[in-house]
């Protein structure tokens, strides 16, 4: 792996503190030459190697970012970040886990209290100490206890869309390890939750003791935390990876075992029970002849456990994807048969949210076509952020410049090997309306809405009314959370849903791995009042187009078929949804 993003978060990093003591405009060239480093395509550390010309290749990176990263890799440090971070000694990812404290936040609670950490600023706002800064105020101060439950809990969970890369480049290096016969990503990984705990990696082989040694080996591991002869721990960018060795006969059973949920195996285990069956990491073992069941493990004559799906079978319930065993009703549907057919990534034909230079986005127009073209899609759709509540900084767009966007969109469209759709992500109000005019609207092909202001509280009737209104093609991200950040806002799905169904809106899952938004128990709720889903990145350059898969396994967590999901379905008929 690439050490970009290491580089990359050390430059974010950079940008908070500084932002805490109050500097301007550096931290937000910082957090974009960050940004660029990590999406590069070629190895930083190589570039660096070539002196500070050849790191400056990456767009965003002058003069005093590329001595820096140099002075990086020759002396594994760099000294300006080492002195802010003495002169601010806080703990500023927990501390900014807080929803509503940021980077200038915590140095003005650092300047005044001295506060480096979240117990230390759960103390102070429990004695009212906060609301006496200036800036901050009673109310401040009263979110600030509100939200630190939350930020403490999301502290040690991770995203998805980090710990996937890494596990997956695990599952690669294990190729080259002889003595692994078989291995797999297991735990709420594979389930593909939007946040994980921990990686599960679980492995079968005759000689568990040399797949442990190659594993602690990895050149990607931090910290070995423990390593035994059966399973061993260690950690990486930040992430505990678990790993178990099994005897290869036993693999379909750990696999089913460590794939959980809890609350699935549970329920599977009494069903098994019912049956005079016994099921464990080891296999399911009938137990009708046996007088003390709990004797052991390995009690009774196994009749599965070399494979998941034997796992299954044994208990005649048919085997079912990963992202459905969460015990929502998946074990009963399997029970009548009536499973769904989950959508794939393959079934994918395009994406209908994404930005481009002419808001915040980082790429021409065409760029972004020629991006959708080569990741395999069959169209897209230009949507560009509207001006309107939340959008700060003039990104938005107002609806005379939507309209020159909408020329150039087409010209574009005509040489383009691909459909493009012209769009606009517009934003709602706190009544439910949207920021565009109707002109505008009339004029363009779809309308993305989404919540960008007010993110706090229940919104059902801000939400019905906005995907009740006849521009709206698609709700975009609508909770607005912010996975580990922001809750978002409460709503009723169902309520939402029908409204949507009924005035042919879909329903939003933004993929953007900070997000995942609808989240899979929200489509599963929505789907079962008709809703139709798109599945879109909210791309801010080309390379965005793969986390698309994020959004698909989200979907599939919400029981969703490619029919259910608007961008696997034909352009023309995509045209036809639209009106
Ligand atoms: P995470 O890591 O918090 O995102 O969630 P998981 O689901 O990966 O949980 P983890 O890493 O604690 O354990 C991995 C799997 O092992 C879990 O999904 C189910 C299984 N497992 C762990 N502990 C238990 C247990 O006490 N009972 C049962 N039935 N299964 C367990
Ligand atoms: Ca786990
Ligand atoms: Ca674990
Ligand atoms: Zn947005």
């Amino acid at each position: 792996m690439s050490r970009n993003h290491e580089v990359a978060s050390l430059f974010e990093e950079f940008a908070d503190l500084l932002d805490a003591k109050g500097v301007e405009y550096k931290p937000r060239s910082y957090r974009r030459a960050a940004e660029n480093i990590r999406e590069h395509h070629r190895d930083i550390e190589v570039l660096a190697a070539d002196g500070q010309n050849a790191v400056e290749e990456i767009s965003g990176v002058g003069d005093a970012i590329s001595s820096k990263v140099v002075e990086y890799f020759e002396t594994g440090e760099i000294s300006e970040l080492v002195e802010l971070r003495a002169e601010l000694p806080v703990n500023m990812a927990e501390l900014t886990a807080v929803e509503g404290v940021g980077p200038k936040s915590v140095g003005k609670l650092y300047d005044a209290l001295g506060i480096t950490t979240l117990d230390e600023l759960e103390e102070a706002a429990k004695a009212g100490r906060i609301q006496e800064i200036s800036g901050f105020g009673a109310k401040t101060e009263e979110n600030i206890l509100e939200n630190i439950p939350f930020a403490r809990e999301s502290q040690n969970r991770e995203l998805l869309g980090e710990a996937r890369p890494l596990a997956e480049s695990i599952l690669a290096y294990f190729e080259d390890v002889s003595e692994a016969e078989k291995w797999e990503v297991a735990g709420s990984l594979r389930r593909w939750k939007a946040t994980i705990g921990d990686i599960d990696i679980l492995a079968a082989s005759d000689d568990p003791e040399a797949v442990i040694e190659a594993f602690t080996d990895w050149a990607d591991v931090d910290d070995v935390i423990e390593a035994g002869t059966q399973k061993a721990a260690v950690r990486s960018g930040g992430l505990r990876i678990d790993l178990r060795v099994v005897e290869v006969g036993d693999f379909g059973a750990a696999l089913q075992y460590f794939t959980g949920s809890k609350a699935h195996n549970v329920h599977l285990r009494n069903i098994a029970i019912d049956q005079n069956l016994k099921m464990n990491e080891y296999g399911v073992f009938d137990i009708s002849d046996v007088a003390d069941p709990d004797a052991g493990q390995r009690v009774g004559e196994r009749v599965a456990g070399e494979t998941e799906e034997s796992m299954y079978d044994a208990l005649s319930v048919p085997w079912m994807p990963p992202e459905l065993r969460e015990d929502r009703g998946e074990i009963e549907t399997a029970l009548d048969g009536t499973l769904p057919t989950l959508i794939e990534e393959v079934d994918i034909r395009g994406d209908l949210h994404l930005h481009t230079e002419w808001s915040d986005g980082n790429n021409t127009i065409e760029e972004m076509v020629d991006g959708a073209a080569a990741f395999g899609h069959d169209y897209l759709c230009i949507s560009d952020h509207a001006t309107g509540p939340g959008m700060v900084g003039g990104v938005g767009l107002e609806d005379d410049e939507l309209l020159s966007q909408l020329s150039a969109v087409r010209a574009v469209a005509e040489d383009a090997a691909i459909e493009v759709f012209a769009g606009v992500e517009a934003n709602i109000d706190d009544e439910g309306g949207i920021s565009i005019g109707d002109e505008v609207a009339d004029a363009l092909d779809l309308v993305v809405a989404s919540p960008h202001s007010n993110l706090d509280g229940d919104a059902t009737e801000r939400l019905v009314t906005a995907v009740s209104n006849p521009h709206v093609a698609i709700l975009g991200h609508p909770t607005g959370r912010l996975l580990n950040q922001r809750l978002g806002l409460e709503f009723d799905i169902e309520e939402v849903a029908k409204a949507a169904a009924e005035h042919d809106t879909a329903l939003e899952i933004n993929a953007n791995p900070h997000r995942l938004d609808l989240s899979g128990s929200m489509v599963q709720q929505a789907l079962k009042h008709g809703a139709t889903i798109s599945i879109n990145t909210d791309a801010h350059r080309p390379e965005n187009y793969e986390l698309i898969r994020y959004g698909v396994h989200t979907a599939r967590r919400g029981w969703a078929e490619a029919d259910d999901v608007l961008n696997t379905w034909s352009a023309d008929d995509v045209r036809d949804f639209l009106g």
